[in-house]
């Protein structure tokens, strides 16, 4: 049946080696579904751990998670995983054609649909530039495309994926300016409808999210909107100030 992408975590603890320090520490939160979550953090606070327990790469010690009020320990793991999109800082590209890249992990998808993804991610200009357009083939790990470009083909491939929970992570950290503008309208696009975490350094990307939350060292430190979080004065207005 369709998942909705309604995502809750109930006081989770991860640990993953026993001799060190909880990598998250009682985190709590609920995530509805066409919700846009925010996470924000200094490196190593939890952020990326938060979303691979969505996805059951990594089991909690303590507490739950939830996928439309059902524990992801009850799921089928393929099945779970195929409703969870991620588009990460390294996009995972493969050394065959720019369309196969896109259709990957979508064998049912048409050549139609990856054109109209592609155009959606921001892609389909730069793409129709290259000599052999959608057959031009990639090197290994994405090879001959700028990092914003291997973005845009993550992005497109998130599209056609069509999944109800999206993970962004560090998506738009070191691209220029109008690289960025270009994969924010395609992120903005993506996230239409789908329950979104967005990791990020910089706070634009993020201050449009439903919530945010500010970890450090596992713990969720503050909470809520932008505005709010400006008015707490405290880490996020610091982050904000530099
Ligand atoms: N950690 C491990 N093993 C792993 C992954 C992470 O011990 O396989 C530790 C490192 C860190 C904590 O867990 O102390 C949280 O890591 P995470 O990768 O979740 O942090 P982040 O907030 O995503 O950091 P960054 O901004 O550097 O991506
Ligand atoms: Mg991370």
């Amino acid at each position: 049946e369709p998942i909705k992408g309604h995502v809750t975590f109930n006081h989770v603890t991860l640990t993953y080696t026993k001799d060190d320090d909880s990598a998250l520490k009682d985190i709590c939160f609920d995530a509805p579904p066409g919700k846009v979550i925010g996470l924000i953090g200094s490196t190593g606070a939890g952020k990326t751990s938060i979303t691979q327990l969505i996805t059951r790469f990594y089991e909690p010690e303590i507490g739950e998670v939830l996928v439309d009020n059902r524990s992801v320990k009850d799921y089928n793991i393929k099945t779970l995983r195929k409703h969870i999109g991620f588009v990460l800082q390294e996009p995972f590209l493969f050394s065959t054609t720019i369309k196969e890249n896109i259709a990957y992990g979508n064998p049912d998808v048409t050549d139609h649909q990856i054109m109209d993804a592609a155009k959606r991610a921001q892609a389909h200009e730069f793409i129709m530039n290259l000599p052999n357009g959608y057959e031009t083939m990639l090197g290994e790990r994405g090879m001959g495309l700028s990092g914003g470009q291997k973005q845009r083909i993550a992005i497109a491939r998130a599209i056609c994926i069509n999944p109800s929970i999206l993970v962004l992570d560090d998506a738009t950290s070191a691209v220029d300016m109008e690289t960025e503008f270009k994969i924010q309208k395609a992120l903005k696009e993506v996230m239409q409808g789908r329950t979104s975490f967005i990791i990020a350094h910089r706070i634009s990307s993020l201050k449009h999210a439903d919530e945010i939350l500010v970890l450090d060292e596992g713990q969720i430190v503050e909470r809520g909107t932008h505005d709010e979080l400006l008015n707490n004065d405290g880490q996020y207005k610091r982050i904000y100030d530099i």
